[in-house]
């Protein structure tokens, strides 16, 4: 009795000063094989049963005193540490996920995808059609015959070999052919983008053997040019994402369109920087081509198979490279196709970045 008494004291004021290494070592002193508790409870097998009954509760008490102090001791350290834990570790669930996401999306492919937007919120559908096509429809169906100026214009890369019916084979100079295509192909109305790469024989720092072209076509009837401004104004307002974007529209020739209609937009010196937007006429300031565009000649109407007494239409086009670098500020074409990755990473837009007409287009 006298050796529990001893034991006691001690243990539970050592518990309840023990960090958790201390409370193990503890444990294994006086619970363990050859700890002192268990040493206690082996000397009852050598007592008489009178006396077992006796000194027995009091050994079974001292156990489960200390077995029950260890066990509140633990809980109370592991609380404690998790606590230091959670107040040391922070979390940022705005961080983005990891591995940091490699890659980025190219200007082109950003400014294909606003372009789609737009004009999807305006009832066009998407169009596309061969890079690689006829002279029909790349040429003579647009009024462009073989003796045409147009056609040295284009510089045309041309494959050498004519096809098995006889047809010399080109890479298509505009997205028009498309076009040509959705009128041979359906029914008025039709209202569609013809986004895509196009081929010219050309190279130095504003002109790239192949860029990419944007053209638009509405054809139904009653169709003026009226449609026609109204259509391109509200474009470029949803894409410089500007409301004083001012449009001039001078007269112009291109033999798919009469009349033909070249479009300038205003530009100004905002913070030293030149920006599509502001007052024109104000210092600095000035008109800057964007778009051409125009009527559908009624005889390209025609040759699609349809009426021009009954079928009007409009069609406009632009470079889909040079807004890319109207809108984000790039002055060099050629980098546009090197592949360099600082480029890329500098002028790339994230992959979640998609444009939408309620997010801010080119946000
Ligand atoms: C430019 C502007 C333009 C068209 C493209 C077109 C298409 C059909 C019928 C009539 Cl199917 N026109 N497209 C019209 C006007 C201008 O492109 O600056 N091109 C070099």
């Amino acid at each position: 009795m006298i050796e529990i008494g001893h034991l006691r004291d001690p243990l539970l004021s050592d518990i309840s000063r023990a960090d958790l290494p201390a409370l193990e070592a503890i444990r294994v002193r006086a619970l363990g094989k050859s700890g002192s508790i268990t040493a206690l409870l082996k000397t009852l097998g050598g007592l008489s049963p009178e006396e077992r009954q006796e000194k027995a509760p009091a050994i079974q008490r001292l156990r489960a005193d200390v077995a029950e102090a260890i066990e509140a001791r633990r809980a109370l350290l592991d609380a404690a540490a998790l606590d230091a834990r959670l107040a040391a570790e922070k979390f940022d669930m705005t961080l983005p996920v990891a591995p940091a996401p490699q890659g980025s999306v190219h200007p082109v492919s950003q400014v294909l995808d606003e372009l789609a937007e737009i004009f999807a919120d305006l009832g066009f559908a998407v169009a596309t059609g061969p890079e690689i096509e006829d002279d029909w429809h790349n040429f003579t169906a647009l009024n462009i015959p073989e003796t045409h100026p147009a056609r040295a214009m284009h510089d045309t890369f041309y494959f050498p070999d004519v096809d098995a019916e006889g047809r010399r084979m080109l890479l298509r100079t505009h997205t028009s052919p498309v076009q040509i295509r959705t009128m041979t192909a359906s029914p008025p109305p039709i209202r569609i983008i013809a986004p895509g790469r196009v081929y010219r024989s050309d190279s130095d720092a504003t002109h790239t053997p192949m860029f990419h072209q944007i053209e638009g076509l509405v054809i139904d009837r009653g169709i003026h040019l009226g449609h026609l401004r109204w259509t391109l104004e509200t474009f470029l307002k949803a894409f410089f994402e500007r409301e004083d974007i001012v449009l001039r529209l001078r007269p112009s020739y291109f033999p798919f369109t009469e009349p033909s209609v070249e479009v300038d937009v205003g530009f100004s010196i905002e913070k030293g920087r030149r920006v599509i937007g502001g007052d024109p006429e104000g210092p600095n300031g000035g008109w800057m081509e964007v778009l051409g565009s125009g009527m559908v000649h009624p005889k390209v109407i025609a040759a699609c198979g349809l009426d021009p007494a009954e079928w009007q239409g409009f069609a406009f086009g632009t470079g889909v490279d040079r807004l890319a670098m109207l809108k984000y500020g790039m002055d060099d074409l050629r980098a546009f196709f090197d592949g360099d990755l600082r480029w890329l990473r500098h002028y790339g837009f994230r992959a979640l970045d998609v444009p939408t007409l309620s997010g801010g287009v080119g946000a």
